[in-house]
C-alpha cells in the first residue's frame, strides 16, 4: 500500500517537471513576433557601483523572414558594452566570455537571460541603483538603430 502511494507520487512529480517544460519550451517557440523588423522586450539591468560592471537582460524579438546582426553596443554611462555569455568552467565554476554569435534567427527570438547569454556594461561612469535608468544603443544590420532605457531592478518583474 505504502509503496504502491510512493510510485503514484513518483509518476506525478515526473509529469509535473515534464509539463513545466513543455510549457517553457512552447513560450520560447512561440513568442509575440513583431509584423516586421525588430522588437525588444523585457529589458532589465542589475544594480552596480561606479567602476564596476553590470549585465542587461532583454529579449529580441525578430519578425523578419531574415536573420539579423547586432553590430554595435554602446552606453554613455559605460567604457564599454559587449555580449556575453555565462558558463560552467571545467572545475564546476561559473565563468562569463564574450559571445561569439550576434545574429537573430529569422522570424525568431534571441534570449539574453540570467545565467546565459547577456550584455555586459563594463567600467561604469556612476552608480546603477535599482529604480535607476540609463541608455543602451543597439545598431543591428538590417534594423537600424533602437536607443533602450533601461530600467536597473535587484530582480526580473517577469
Ligand atoms: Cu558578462
Amino acid at each position: 500500500m505504502t509503496k504502491k502511494i510512493i510510485l503514484l507520487l513518483t509518476v506525478t512529480m515526473l509529469f509535473t517537471a515534464c509539463a513545466q517544460q513543455d510549457a517553457e519550451n512552447a513560450s520560447s517557440e512561440a513568442p509575440n513576433l513583431p509584423q516586421v523588423g525588430i522588437e525588444i522586450a523585457d529589458v532589465w539591468a542589475r544594480p552596480a557601483n561606479s567602476g564596476g560592471n553590470t549585465a542587461v537582460y532583454m529579449q529580441i524579438r525578430n519578425g523578419s523572414a531574415v536573420a539579423d546582426t547586432l553590430t554595435g553596443l554602446q552606453s554613455e554611462v559605460a567604457a564599454m558594452v559587449e555580449l556575453h555569455e555565462s558558463y560552467e568552467t571545467d572545475d564546476g565554476m561559473m565563468g562569463m566570455r564574450p559571445a561569439s554569435d550576434p545574429t537573430v534567427p529569422a522570424r525568431g527570438v534571441k534570449n539574453y537571460r540570467p545565467g546565459g547569454l547577456h550584455i555586459m556594461v563594463m567600467g561604469l561612469n556612476r552608480d546603477l541603483r535599482a529604480g535607476d535608468t540609463f541608455p543602451l544603443i543597439l545598431d543591428f544590420a538590417s534594423h537600424g538603430t533602437d536607443t533602450l532605457t533601461v530600467p536597473v531592478q535587484v530582480m526580473s518583474g517577469s
